[in-house]
């Protein structure tokens, strides 16, 4: 019989704490503990970074001496029960003396995956499972972590902003605002999230994006992936492109095909700016294929990337099936220009799993594809 009632509430914290590392983790999960005795948190931990410590460690760290008795445990993801970079956390868990665990989510990791639990249990400490919607919640946190680590294919998503007409620029080759405020702060949020991103060289061309996340406490940049099969982007005819020049040039990588390999001077120029060229296949239209721009991100050891397009580089990428997780921006206002851009159907995709949010006048719906 039971002895040990969870506290969802507590349950939900951990995953406040797992959001703590928010981009941080890769390849490693976020995950969240606390640590909780008679009613009263004591501890609290979050994984911070792949080699670092656990959350479990960090939350009994934290604490500082041995839990007293009938303490419980609370974590966000089934505690790992094998050496990895740091030593399993069910010896951390059992050497502190724990006999209550209660978990959020079970980790897809096949080493461990239902084994830490089993692990537990086999010593005499008792475990309980979140109920499901809360354990759906945890498990979707680390999206881009189970597809990796189930798969080893790196999660690439989408994001495509449209106006309520489906149009995705209200002039073709012009910087145009879709969504508002909301939605452009909550791009920046999943920019943090991502280890990479990536966009065409239509898109550098016209927007001459930074790509940067800008947060109210940070600016971040992932490591930035101009998919151009010319090098068009290093073209002398315009200002150079801030990914090219800002101070963090040397996160941006230029990914091109053999064609654009041939273009010497853009090559030397790529050179100067500390940017790093790859070259990939070609599909049949001479572009860099969807399925190199995939093995660039297994090259790189990177478990996801988050692409924004253009609609170019968005619709080879979908009609090659190399797209996992869209991000779709809707947008009420409506773009009745003749020179407004159409991008490619979004309101028809199917998504799966699929989450749904308003972000002032606009709206957000994100899954799986
Ligand atoms: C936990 N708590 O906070 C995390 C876990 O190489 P390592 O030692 O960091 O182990 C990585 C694996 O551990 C990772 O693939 C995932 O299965 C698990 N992550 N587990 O109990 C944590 N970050
Ligand atoms: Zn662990």
């Amino acid at each position: 019989m039971s002895t040990l009632e969870p506290n969802v509430d507590l349950m939900e914290h951990t995953l406040v704490l797992a959001e703590k590392g928010w981009g941080t983790t890769h390849p490693n999960p976020m995950v969240g503990c606390l640590i909780e005795e008679d009613g009263q948190v004591v501890a609290e931990g979050y994984h911070q970074q792949a080699g670092g410590p656990h959350a479990e460690v960090a939350a009994l760290g934290n604490l500082d001496r041995t839990p007293r008795e009938g303490a419980v445990l609370y974590v966000s993801l089934e505690p790992c029960s094998s050496t990895g970079r740091t030593p399993p956390c069910t010896s951390a868990i059992l050497d502190a003396g724990i006999k209550k665990v209660v978990v959020c989510a079970i980790d897809p990791d096949s080493r461990h995956a239902g084994h830490g639990l089993d692990l537990l249990r086999n010593q005499g400490v008792e475990v309980v499972l979140a109920p499901p919607e809360l354990g759906e919640r945890a498990a979707r946190l680390n999206f881009i972590f189970n597809q990796y680590v189930i798969t080893g294919r790196p999660l690439i998503a989408l994001k495509m902003a449209t106006s309520a007409n489906g149009m995705v620029a209200e002039r073709a080759g012009y910087p145009s605002r879709v969504t508002g405020e909301a939605a452009r702060a909550d791009v920046m949020r999943w920019r943090r999230l991502f280890p990479s991103i990536c966009v065409g060289s239509g898109t550098v061309i016209a927007d001459d994006p930074s790509l940067t996340a800008r947060l109210p406490d940070e600016e971040w940049c992932p490591v930035r992936i101009v998919v151009d099969s010319t090098l068009a982007t290093l073209s002398p005819t315009f200002a150079p492109r801030k990914v090219y020049t800002d101070e963090h040039a040397t996160r941006t990588i230029l990914l091109t095909t053999t064609n654009g390999m041939e273009n010497l001077e853009a090559v030397a120029r790529a050179k100067d700016y500390g940017v790093r060229i790859i070259e990939g296949g070609a599909g049949p239209d001479g572009r860099v294929s969807p399925s190199a721009i995939r093995q660039a991100l297994v090259d790189m050891e990177l478990c996801g990337m988050y692409c924004e397009g253009g609609s170019a580089l968005a619709r080879s990428m979908l009609s090659a099936e190399e797209v996992d997780y869209v991000f779709h921006y809707q947008s009420s206002k409506t773009f009745n220009s003749p020179e407004a851009l159409y991008g490619p159907d979004f309101a028809g995709l199917k998504i799966g799993h699929e989450i749904e949010t308003k972000l002032g006048e606009d709206h957000l719906r994100h899954g799986y594809l």
